[in-house]
């Protein structure tokens, strides 16, 4: 447990920690490392100095916004690994697939199947051959199409979207889907930021979070929930080093000791970099409980509501609660008869501690409060998320400058694939929209989510299974069940850049399509495209790749999409071709089915994009009050029996998700290695087993009762809070159940997994 005092990364034998500010020398010599490994380092320099650029291409890394310079150059160290590990030189063609069996290929690691290279050829699984082999674009489209026609109902297929998919490719991609009649569209958003969606929809009638990149400027205090910056959203760093430059309290609350979020040196900053200068990222530092969050906003919450009660009139925002919000009653009687204890042992944090940070909120006119996977992974993830919501309502703290809430997203474009319509559940208003633009009746029925379609691909109701982007079967929770769901399959296609499971863990037929990355030229009959994506923060902007394509057999996701749509669709009226020879075409639909687009073509063209806006940001509230909602939740036990962890699957410093650049942890001082669990030295040592020992993990989840292994981890002790683990994913997917899954949000439970170790020995 930590308070500020204890922020200076005060050494600690029992732990391995860096001992570094995050980015500095560090983020160099690896970003560096990296390009240097790269075959392709001419062209990966190029290609940096057109990343986030004006004419460039956006970063295919995180979803954190540009800054709103236009001319300055942003990126990281770990948008230069995603732009490297696209560009790089390495192939994997039909000789590579000649030479190695699917069997052998399913043998080797996630690391080693997305370091073999740039796919280069449409392939087709040979069932008797146990190969990939090589197939013409127009015979992989006549498959999809005839299996997608053979089908008993337009529901036994599942559209899968990842987040790096452009607004155009998502927008024809749903167009597909419904056009071919079913809304079964899950997506990584399922897995990643649907808690958040479901919680502010709720609560404040918009799904998206209320900031944008200015108000980072002028915020008193910014809280940072269950994310780790230094890692996932590195360009955030620099407004939080910003921020606290100018005195702004930073209050980070998370298990780890994150070293991002406790100092950092910019990479530009040369001086800096050179002296190991940093600046001190948190001013407070709170290590919750893995799960606690909604005790600890609880704790919070209790200590404003009773500086209220005793000086009233004084510390709320009354003219706001008059007039913006409802439901106040109710959440004040349950913060009333909130119990500290139970606070206290819920949240792993004592009084004391959540009194100082409530003190932070109560001293500040402007409020940020970020969170990511540490609240969306949770049972009451969607509570959780209300609390925040609720804190931040209190005082006002939603629509004013320099505060309101702000979820921060995962992939560069999974904002904008919603936008596009990519959801299982769509809003009426989009589909009357997709009705007056192409003239027929898109289907109402809800889809599946990612879970739905692993039970339906499961029970033998979902057949022919369809990933623009993404890793399906490694991403996923129960990578047993959902390897065995895949395998049910008729067919499985998968439109990819690189090689990855869902490849070699397949469907009776099956078919790789590879296609263009974000950096690559995209030419059409119309002449070279662009495409558009939305950052976490609602800008909307082009992206223009430049490089040449990987191999002269890649199509773009448009291309792909139209091609699958020909070969399956009779007479749908739709101009596929045309709107893939010329991408504005795309855009002037979107534009006509979603109405916060008019003028698309104009408005990307000047000053870097434009902003869609955001209701809850102008106090317009479209929830079922009309007015911000204080939404009042019970408190879970969330106790484990004796002798059980709660694990949290997390990343490393190496990996973009499923796809691990290298071996590497840097800031948590992992090197060589991701099969480790990090544990609580006291854990260590209660269970008879010392930091170094093997051991196997066992997972006890509730739902379903099964006990799932993962074998073969290397125990390290490390600062994190007793009762809790840490381990990466996707290596520990096989311990999710797909039966575990949030209230309301249907979120896997990634970030508390019930657990026991065994050790097998060092
Ligand atoms: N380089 C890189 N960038 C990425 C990604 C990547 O894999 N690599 N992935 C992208 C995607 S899709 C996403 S969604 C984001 C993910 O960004 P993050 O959400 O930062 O990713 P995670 O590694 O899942 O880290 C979750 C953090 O929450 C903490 N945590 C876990 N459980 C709890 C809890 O119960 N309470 C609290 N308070 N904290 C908790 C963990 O210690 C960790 O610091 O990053 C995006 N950017
Ligand atoms: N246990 C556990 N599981 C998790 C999480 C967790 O924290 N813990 N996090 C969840 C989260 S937040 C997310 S977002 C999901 C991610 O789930 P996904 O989005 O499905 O997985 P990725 O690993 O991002 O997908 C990587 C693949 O995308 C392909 N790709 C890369 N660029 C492109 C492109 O431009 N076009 C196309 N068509 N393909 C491309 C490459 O072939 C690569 O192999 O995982 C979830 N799973
Ligand atoms: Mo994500």
């Amino acid at each position: 447990m930590s308070s500020p005092e204890h922020n200076e990364n005060a050494p600690n034998d029992k732990t391995t920690e860096y001992h570094h500010p995050a980015g500095g020398m560090g983020a160099l010599v690896s970003s560096g490392q990296m390009l240097l490994e790269s075959a392709g380092i001419v062209d990966g320099v190029a290609s940096l100095l057109r990343v986030n650029q004006p004419q460039g291409f956006d970063c295919p890394g995180c979803a954190w916004p540009e800054p709103g310079k236009a001319s300055r150059m942003e990126f990281c160290e770990n948008g230069i690994k995603a732009v490297t590990f696209e560009t790089t030189g390495k192939r994997v063609t039909p000789e590579f697939f000649a030479k190695h069996t699917v069997t052998y290929l399913n043998e080797q690691t996630d690391h080693w199947l997305e370091n073999q290279g740039r796919l280069t050829h449409p392939m087709r699984y040979n069932a008797e051959t146990d190969h990939y082999e090589p197939i013409e674009w127009k015979d992989a489209f006549a498959l999809i199409g005839s299996k997608l026609q053979g089908l008993n109902h337009p529901n036994e297929a599942i559209f899968y979207t990842s987040g790096r998919t452009s607004n155009e490719a998502a927008f024809l991609y749903q167009l597909l889907a419904r056009r071919f009649g079913t809304n079964n569209m899950p997506d990584c958003s399922n897995m990643c930021h649907e808690s958040s969606g479901s919680a502010l929809t709720e609560a404040i009638g918009i799904g998206k979070g209320t900031v944008t990149i200015a108000d980072f400027d002028e915020a008193d205090a910014i809280f940072v929930f269950g994310q780790n910056p230094g890692t996932n959203h590195p360009r955030m760093l620099s407004e939080l080093e910003k921020a606290s430059e100018r005195g702004a309290r930073i209050v980070s609350f998370n298990p780890l000791r994150e070293p991002g979020l406790l100092n950092f040196t910019h990479p530009k900053d040369v001086v800096g970099v050179l002296t190991g200068r940093s600046t001190p990222i948190s001013t407070h530092y709170y290590q919750v409980t893995v799960g606690g969050d909604l005790a600890a906003l609880k704790g919070i919450l209790k200590v404003i509501v009773e500086a209220e009660d005793q000086a009233p009139g004084t510390v709320f925002d009354h003219d706001f609660l008059k007039e913006h919000t409802s439901g106040l009653e109710e959440l004040l009687a349950d913060i009333h008869a909130a119990d500290w204890d139970a606070i206290e042992r819920e949240s792993g944090l004592t009084r004391e501690q959540l009194r100082e940070s409530a003190d932070v909120y109560l001293a500040s006119e402007r409020v940020i409060i970020c969170w990511a996977m540490g609240l969306t992974q949770h049972k009451h993830a969607v509570a959780t998320i209300q609390y925040v919501v609720n804190l931040l309502l209190l005082r006002g703290m939603i629509g004013k400058p320099g505060a309101g809430a702000c979820p921060v997203r995962g992939h560069s474009n999974v904002q904008g694939d919603r936008t596009m319509g990519i959801v299982e559940r769509p809003a009426p208003a989009f589909l009357e929209g997709l009705k007056r633009a192409f003239g027929f009746e898109p289907p109402s029925e809800h889809g599946v989510d990612v879970v739905g379609a692993i039970n339906a691909m499961l029970d033998g109701k979902g057949k022919v299974f369809i990933g623009m982007g993404g890793n399906f079967v490694a991403a996923t929770p129960d990578t047993m069940k959902t390897s065995e769901a895949m395998n049910r399959c008729v067919l499985t296609v998968h439109v990819s850049t690189k090689l990855n499971r869902s490849h070699v863990v397949h469907g009776k037929d099956a078919l790789i399509l590879p296609c263009l990355g974000r950096t690559e030229l995209d030419v059409q009959a119309s002449g070279p495209q662009k495409v558009t994506v939305e950052d976490s923060m609602s800008q909307v902007h082009a992206s223009r790749g430049k490089k040449a394509p990987a191999s002269p057999h890649l199509l773009s996701e448009p291309a792909i999409i139209a091609g699958i749509a020909n070969a399956t669709l009779v007479d749908s009226g739709i101009a596929w071709d045309e709107m893939v020879r010329d991408y504005r075409l795309i855009r002037q639909k979107i534009a006509e089915v979603v109405p916060v687009f008019a003028g698309y073509e104009q408005r990307i063209d000047a000053n870097g994009g434009f902003y869609l806006g955001n209701s809850a940001r102008e106090r317009n509230w479209k929830t079922a009050t009309g007015k911000a909602r204080f939404m009042a939740h019970p408190l879970p036990e969330l106790q484990l029996p004796a002798g059980q962890l709660r694990l949290m699957t997390i990343r490393s410093h190496d990996q973009f998700n499923t796809t691990v650049y290298a071996l590497n942890d840097r800031y948590r001082g992992i090197k060589g290695k991701r099969m480790v669990l990090f544990m609580n030295p006291e854990d260590i040592h209660e269970r008879g087993l010392k930091a170094g020992d093997k051991v196997d993990i066992t997972s006890h989840t509730q739902e379903d009762g099964l006990e799932r292994h993962a074998r073969g981890f290397e125990v390290i002790a490390y600062d994190i809070p007793r009762g809790c683990a840490a381990a990466y994913f996707p290596e520990t997917n096989v311990l999710v159940s797909k039966d575990s899954f949030a209230e309301k949000s249907r979120t896997p439970l990634s970030k508390f997994i019930p657990i026991t170790v065994a050790g097998t020995g060092s």
